[in-house]
């Protein structure tokens, strides 16, 4: 009997790293939400900026890198927003996982560079003004806990 699954298995799974950008890591109230313009099934749908780890590439060094293309910025990196899984990453569908972490912009305006068409500061209580994919769901809920209200 065939039991392996390749959508199970951890070889093939790529990681992925996304930016939790908050106003201020000390005391955050807002969230930057990015509307995806690729590919079409995501487009439209708004998401944690990041992607994909190099190979060889440290997550750090992938996260610095990706916000930098995407948005034009440089941050400082907080906190980890912790995943279920192990590693504290988040499950993306069956090829991916993610690694988020709290950010703020130490140099900058974010502007939307490349791979999305708007951003939007998001307080707590608008955080589901926007349409969330679906994986980014969970992880805004947990940063929705450590958001103040403005
Ligand atoms: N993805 C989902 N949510 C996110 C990010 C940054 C990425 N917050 C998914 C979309 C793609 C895959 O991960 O299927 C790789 O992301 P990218 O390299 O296309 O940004
Ligand atoms: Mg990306």
């Amino acid at each position: 009997m065939r039991t392996e699954n390749p959508t199970h298995d951890p070889v093939s799974v790529r990681l992925v790293v996304g930016a939790a950008l908050v106003d201020d890591l000390a005391a955050p109230t807002r969230l930057l939400a990015a509307r995806r313009t690729e590919p079409v099934e995501l487009a439209g749908g708004w998401e944690l900026p990041g992607g994909k780890v190099d190979p060889g590439e440290s997550p750090l060094v992938a996260l610095h890198r990706e916000i930098a293309e995407e948005l034009g910025v440089g941050i400082v990196v907080g906190a980890l927003v912790p995943g279920p899984l192990p590693g504290h990453t988040w499950p993306l569908g069956s090829r991916y996982e993610m690694i988020v972490w709290f950010a703020e912009v130490v140099e900058g305006e974010p502007e939307p560079l490349e791979d999305h068409d708007e951003l939007r500061w998001l307080t707590r209580a608008g955080l589901h003004d926007v349409a969330w994919l679906p994986a980014d769901l969970p992880i805004v809920d947990t940063i929705a806990a450590r958001l103040r209200d403005d």
